[in-house]
């Protein structure tokens, strides 16, 4: 296939196979990206798995055990969606551990009471919702084809988090103001999930082009704010910004000026909880050494029988 066909293919909204012919540059921007997704949803088990011991009742137990077990067989399949692209997996994840590859922004807050396990489930699986129903239709297979359970999946722990946010307003006084004080702390970094704004997205001109992002982040952002203001509406909540009203012109909510030093210091590493994160995930990786290879012996031994 040449690049005229592989453009082609693109441009007919067909896929793109792991042993089709594709620009360095495609690949190379696809390993980015959906590394860096996958590493979100394992640093992102983080945040909620401090909750699991302290979940007020074993039925909330079961459902986050449950939610933070999804997020890490999405890191799985991510994965594995880069072997398709030739990336190795052990190496990417010690790009996430030296620093050198990101993951989302939004795992460096920490989670301080537990109606933040609400909220995540509301305003974080929401916003990913948003941002990845679109990626069902991207243009690398593979790819595709992951974000299609990963989103069945998200809409599950996006209604738990709502369901359980619903129980605790109708609850008392104290639980509504810890709902309150939650999505006061998540708003403003739930909208910085989707990225620096169109006019600074170094990526997105070309991602577009290559049908790898369908939509560009401003849209998505306000996709995911028109959205959530009838939904904190009905739970009784307020969105912390003053300047977040209807526009009937524009047909949809104007909102405040996100503070894009907080994101880029986060993105930078300098958010309240990256060194932790990061930290957790290598001590993580370091006492799995054991299992790594206890997993390549016995392989090598069943080659061994075969042969
Ligand atoms: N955090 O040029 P763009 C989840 C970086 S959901 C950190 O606009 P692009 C589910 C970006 O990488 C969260 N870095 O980049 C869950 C680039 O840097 P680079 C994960 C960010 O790629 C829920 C630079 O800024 N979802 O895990 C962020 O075209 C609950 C310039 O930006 C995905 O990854 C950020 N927020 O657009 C799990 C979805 N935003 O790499 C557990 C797939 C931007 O050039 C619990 N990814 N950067 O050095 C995407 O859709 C895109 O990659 C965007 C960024 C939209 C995130």
């Amino acid at each position: 296939m040449s690049e005229d066909d592989f453009t082609r293919l693109v441009e007919a909204e067909q896929r793109v196979e792991p042993r089709d012919w594709m620009p360095d540059g495609y690949r190379r921007t696809l390993i980015r990206q959906i590394a860096q997704h996958a590493h979100s949803e394992i640093i992102g088990m983080q945040p909620e798995a401090n909750w699991i011991s302290r979940a007020p009742s074993l039925r909330r137990k079961a459902i986050l055990l449950a939610k933070v077990q999804d997020e890490a067989g999405h890191g799985l399949y991510l994965y594995a969606a880069t072997e398709t692209l030739g990336a190795d997996r052990a190496e990417l994840t010690e790009n996430l551990i030296n620093g050198r590859q990101k993951y989302s922004s939004i795992f460096n807050y920490p989670t301080l009471t537990f109606a933040d396990v609400g909220v995540i489930g509301w305003l974080v699986d929401g916003a990913a919702i948003c941002n990845q129903v679109p990626l069902c239709r991207t243009s690398y297979g593979p790819y595709a084809r992951a974000m299609i359970r990963i989103c069945k999946e998200e809409s599950f722990h996006q209604r738990q988090g709502y369901e359980l946010l619903m129980t605790m307003m109708r609850g008392t006084a104290q639980q509504r103001a810890m709902v309150q004080d939650a999505v006061n702390r998540w708003w403003w970094p739930s909208l910085m999930m989707f990225g620096p704004s169109d006019t600074e997205s170094a990526n997105t001109e070309q991602s577009m082009a290559w049908r790898i992002k369908r939509h560009t982040n401003d849209e998505l952002r306000q996709r995911f704010v028109d959205m959530s203001v009838p939904q904190a509406d009905a739970l009784g909540v307020a969105l912390p910004d003053p300047d977040l009203r209807w526009n009937a012109e524009r047909d949809h909510y104007d909102f405040g000026e996100i503070d894009w030093a907080e994101f880029w210091r986060v993105v930078g590493g300098n958010g309240p909880s990256n060194r932790q994160r990061v930290a957790h995930r290598r001590k993580a990786h370091e006492d799995g050494a054991w299992v790594r290879e206890a997993a390549a012996a016995y392989a090598s031994r069943q080659e061994e029988v075969v042969a």
